[in-house]
């Protein structure tokens, strides 16, 4: 069975989503570890009710990010992970801790990238008058939100729509997609060739969805 880490900072609804998907027998990992930067994260209760092994590693103990990506890059190594997935996790990664995990680092960010990449990515989609907007699942690389990209869902944008609404849309889809992504994994259907993700060895039109919610 793939075993999975997933790093939170806050909520947790994707994290929800993936134990959800597990329970049902929908997806075939298991949820070895539920690390969090924040001793606050509601997504620490969560994985808690649901029997997950947690840890915080709060990175405000920490002098510098490196000393906070090594203690991370440990604690997370003793989980023997075959996956980590990123869901909702605020701290930017070294290039170390990420080529550690290189291929195995997955990260879902609430924008169509490469457009919005970033924070607040609802607001400025808005602002530029975008007609598509979602949520893209990528391999992490050392640059920010500019790994290959796993799969996209999009919503279009309603006009005079808040941003707050946009983001609710947004997160449904990214609890559907991000389940989807990892259950591709952990099948081992995904290869990254020439910095383009395949499925079952090609480009496929399943690695952009639309949605209609
Ligand atoms: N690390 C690397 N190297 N590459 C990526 O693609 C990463 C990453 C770490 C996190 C998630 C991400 C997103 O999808 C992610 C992708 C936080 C920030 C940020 O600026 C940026 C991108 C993402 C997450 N963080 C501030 C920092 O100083 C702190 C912000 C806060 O605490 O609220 O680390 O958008
Ligand atoms: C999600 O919308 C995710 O796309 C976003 O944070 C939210 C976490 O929600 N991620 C980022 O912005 C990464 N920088 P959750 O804690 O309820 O899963």
């Amino acid at each position: 069975m793939t075993r999975a880490v997933v790093l939170i900072s806050g909520s947790g609804s994707n994290l929800q989503a993936f134990i959800d998907q597990v329970d049902q027998g929908e997806l075939p990992i298991d949820l070895s570890l539920v690390v969090s930067n924040n001793p606050d994260a509601y997504g620490l209760t969560r994985a808690q009710q649901a029997g997950i092994d947690t840890a915080c590693i709060n990175h405000r103990d920490f002098d510098s990010r490196e000393e906070f990506d090594q203690a991370l890059l440990d604690r997370i190594d003793m989980a023997e992970p075959d996956i980590v997935i990123l869901a909702g996790f605020m701290r930017i990664l070294t290039a170390e801790f990420v080529h550690h995990f290189e291929n195995r680092l997955v990260n879902i960010h609430p924008a169509l990238l490469p457009k919005f990449p970033g924070t607040d990515t609802h607001q400025r989609a808005i602002n530029a008058g975008e007609h598509w907007h979602g949520a893209t699942i990528h391999f992490v690389v050392p640059e920010v939100d500019a790994g290959p990209i796993i799969l996209q869902g999009r919503i279009q944008v309603r006009r005079g729509e808040s941003a707050e609404q946009l983001q609710q849309r947004v997160h449904k889809i990214e609890h559907r997609l991000y389940p989807l992504a990892v259950k591709w994994f952990a099948e081992g259907r995904l290869t990254v060739r020439d910095d383009a993700v395949l499925l079952d060895n090609e480009r496929s039109a399943m690695q952009l969805q639309s949605f209609d919610l």
